[in-house]
């Protein structure tokens, strides 16, 4: 049984974003508007000002005609002239490489790219599944491993990529991959004080600036629907009955491939 979705469509600012990119558009942006995946790229979308169409997708629906965008049928997927790529973070370095200009959220100097693509690679691998241990847990007892370990895998994320120095973004004084990769999680961050007691100050008060500077930004803000819309989504996962692939892989212990 498929997972629904309520509400079926982005609302809120979101919407009106949906809204200004309806038009057909040789760069397809196939989309779920909950998706913290999606709005990795959605933020990567609107920051570099592109033209695109948006394409609302259930995924849980694993429609034939999304499976040949995306065999895995996850969203996001892009299709750009007709052909098409998936995975939020090939997604990112694809619109670096396609879209240089007007600007690149990738730094060009490659020691700094690596360290980047380092912050990166922890994110995924140790921020995003800590993030979903931590909303699945029910026994209290969990939970609280749950929050220790969230929190430690931030605090990692700063202690070894953020510049520091009064700089008000990860890498200085560019929104950058660091920002789109982890923003999106940040957006939830206000889920997690609801039904976790989960602050953004647990990791430290320069954290906690930084997360208020992601959630202000434009393109954070014109691609989040209402909070209330994202309080049903995900009371699923925080009752931890949801049956999303990510949902059921963290119920095995397992991350995503
Ligand atoms: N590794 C993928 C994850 C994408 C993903 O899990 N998307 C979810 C929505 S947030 C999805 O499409 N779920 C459908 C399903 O689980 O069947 C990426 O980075 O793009």
């Amino acid at each position: 049984m498929p997972d629904k979705i309520d509400p079926p469509h982005a609302t809120g600012a979101a919407e009106d974003t949906v809204k200004k990119h309806s038009q057909p558009h040789d760069l397809v942006f196939h989309a779920g508007w909950f998706c913290p995946f999606v709005q990795r790229v959605w933020i990567a979308l609107e920051e570099k000002g592109l033209k695109y169409e948006y394409r609302e997708v259930n995924p849980y629906q694993k429609e034939p005609h999304f499976l040949a965008i995306n065999p895995k049928g996850l969203v996001p997927a892009l299709e750009h002239h007709d052909k098409a790529l998936y995975e939020s973070l090939v997604l990112l370095e694809y619109l670096d490489d396609a879209f240089p200009s007007p600007r690149s959220l990738r730094p060009t100097d490659p020691h700094e790219l690596g360290l980047v693509r380092l912050a990166v690679q922890h994110i995924s691998n140790v921020v995003v599944p800590a993030f979903y241990r931590y909303v699945q847990a029910q026994e209290p007892e969990k939970q609280r491993d749950g929050h220790d370990a969230f929190v430690a895998a931030l605090r990692d994320v700063q202690a070894q990529w953020f510049v520091g120095e009064g700089a008000p973004w990860a890498r200085g004084d560019h929104f950058g991959w660091v920002e789109a990769v982890l923003g999106p999680w940040v957006a939830r961050f206000a889920l997690l004080e609801q039904h976790r007691g989960f602050s953004a100050s647990d990791v430290g008060d320069e954290f906690a600036m930084w997360a208020q500077r992601v959630l202000e930004r434009p393109s954070v803000k014109a691609t989040s629907s209402l909070p209330e819309n994202y309080e049903s989504v995900y009371r699923r996962y925080f009752e931890d009955t949801a049956e999303s692939e990510v949902a059921k892989a963290t119920r095995k212990g397992e991350w995503l491939k």
